[in-house]
């Protein structure tokens, strides 16, 4: 056990931020409501919120409608939504609402419901284990749920299958599992949602005996002790697209017999303190982690490893475990193994040296691979950006991948940056290319058609146009000369050029004018 005890105190100025951050969407309590004329409650399976109180009298009906007692009243299969114009915050005071059915409950993006730290917020459960209840909850900020003793701050899951969609886990707290425990019979899917300012003994933002998977989710702000993660997984867990950042303590701890498959996702920001010797600040694996495509960055551990810690199985390709604060950023009694096509400091990183792995000084790692910071360079979660033509760009490869973290398409073949495999980037960011690269990359793809000289350099002639028009800010001009291409790419349809020729490259030109916003 730790002999520290992490304090909630440097929390709140971040919970103060984030509160008042978070003040104009969900906490007007003037009501926008304005009481329209409803369907029957239950006609067609839908139930309708129509109030902010809780509990309510008992039952659903146009008068009133809480939360609770559409969930209450809903049958199998059956959908609970909030009427329209309804906003604000729900404030729970009756203890947390019970989900037992197949029911699916959606806030519109519109609804918060606070438990004032009182209460856990859902208690998600079927009672026959041959059969979980298949639960959908959608649109909702669940905060100050708090289960101080015991399992789930926010949402406790048992015999069933739950996806969460855009909901947002704020300020929760509990033994295990601040923001959500799961149980061994519990399958969750979290998609576009977030875990934000939790606190747990062990877990702070999640705590996995069963089967998570995160998509285009973050964990940020978290806090927890006894060296057990913002992510403790006892089962099996899914990171895919994702952040885990700037909490206290490991990233993700991965128990004995778990296992963790990471993919596209970015750690950075995590720290651990230093009574905490030999604890990895991104992960700390004593199970089976597999790692692909991912970056690991400025991560923190002072006495310990600063990257990926492993006592079981770890194998990491395509993924940047770089300039992290510990040494060595890889560490532990178990090799952390390539599978290739990584990229690690030189010195205290990683013992990479499989087929495409780089070692580079520590120095350059934020210079000439990665710009900074996390921020927000589209998608769902924050990212770390590549360096434009630093030394992850198109030195990895990442079959079957066709999207980065942020959605944004991969691989990308710069072809004035010469390729290690496929023209991936190592990470989970692939940079794309600007719009003078694109049109180079057409003109080196107009030319390896094997067109007659006369044809390529009609076409060519019409990117040499575009290029100079981009680099002189004359947009107008670039899209006459890309629409003079394109046209000029069509009309050799089954004289010169073969239809798929013709539509991959006007499929580029037209993406590239679309980009520039030509008419
Ligand atoms: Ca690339
Ligand atoms: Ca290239």
């Amino acid at each position: 056990m730790s002999p520290h005890l992490l304090r909630r105190t440097p929390l709140l100025v971040p919970l103060l931020l984030t509160a008042l951050a978070g003040c104009t969407d969900t906490d007007t309590t003037a009501p926008r409501f304005a009481p329209k004329p409803q369907l029957a409650q239950g006609a067609g399976g839908v139930w309708t919120v129509n109030s902010l109180a809780d509990p309510g009298g008992g039952g659903c009906d146009d008068t009133e409608c809480t939360l609770r007692e559409a969930i209450g009243s809903a049958g199998p299969g059956h959908q609970v939504v909030v009427a329209s114009g309804l906003q604000g915050t729900i404030t729970l005071t009756a203890g947390e609402i019970v989900i037992n059915r197949n029911v699916s409950v959606d806030g519109g993006g519109r609804i918060a419901v606070n438990a004032q730290e009182t209460t856990r917020i859902f208690h998600v459960a079927g009672s026959d284990i041959a059969t979980p209840i298949v639960v959908t909850v959608a649109g909702l900020s669940l905060e100050h749920g708090r289960e101080g003793l015991g399992d789930g701050g926010g949402i406790l899951v048992e015999v069933a299958n739950l996806t969460l969609r855009d909901v947002h886990l704020r300020w929760n707290e509990a033994n295990r599992g601040g923001g959500m425990f799961a149980a061994a019979t519990a399958a969750v899917t979290i998609n576009s949602s977030s875990f934000e300012s939790s606190y747990g003994s062990t877990g702070g933002a999640l705590y996995n005996l069963g089967a998570v998977t995160l998509v285009g989710s973050s964990v940020i702000l978290s806090a927890t002790q006894f060296k057990s993660g913002q992510i403790a997984n006892h089962g099996t867990l899914s990171v895919i697209a994702s952040m885990i950042g700037a909490a206290f303590e490991p990233g993700i701890v991965n128990h004995p017999g778990a296992t963790a498959t990471i993919m596209r996702t970015t750690l950075s920001g995590n720290s651990v303190v230093a009574e905490d010797p030999g604890l990895g600040a991104a992960i700390h694996n004593l199970g089976t982690v597999v790692m692909r495509s991912s970056t690991i960055s400025a991560n923190a551990s002072p006495t310990g490893v600063g990257g990926l810690y492993n006592a079981g199985s770890m194998t990491v390709s395509n993924s940047i475990v770089a300039g992290n604060n510990g040494n060595p950023e890889c560490g532990g009694p178990s090799p952390v193994m390539s599978l290739g096509y990584n990229l690690t400091s030189a010195g205290g990183g990683c013992a990479f040296s499989a087929v495409g792995d780089q070692q580079v000084p520590l120095p350059v790692i934020f210079t000439n691979v990665l710009v900074g910071g996390l921020e927000d360079n589209g998608g769902l979660t924050k990212t770390l950006a590549l360096t434009p033509g630093g030394l992850a760009v198109d030195r990895g490869s990442c079959p079957g991948e066709t999207m980065d973290q942020r959605g944004a398409p991969r691989p990308v073949d710069n072809p004035s940056v010469s390729n290690a495999a496929d023209g991936c980037d190592i990470g989970a960011f692939e940079l794309q290319l600007t719009s003078a690269e694109q049109v180079t990359a057409l003109t080196v793809s107009v030319s390896s058609l094997g067109l007659a000289s006369g044809t390529a350099s009609s076409l060519r002639a019409k990117l040499t146009a575009a290029l100079s028009a981009i680099e002189a800010g004359d947009i107008a001009g670039a899209c006459t000369s890309l629409t003079g291409f394109t046209n000029e790419v069509r009309a050799l349809v089954g004289k010169k050029m073969s239809a798929t020729d013709a539509s991959a490259l006007t499929a580029k030109a037209d993406a590239l004018k679309s980009s520039l916003g030509c008419p």
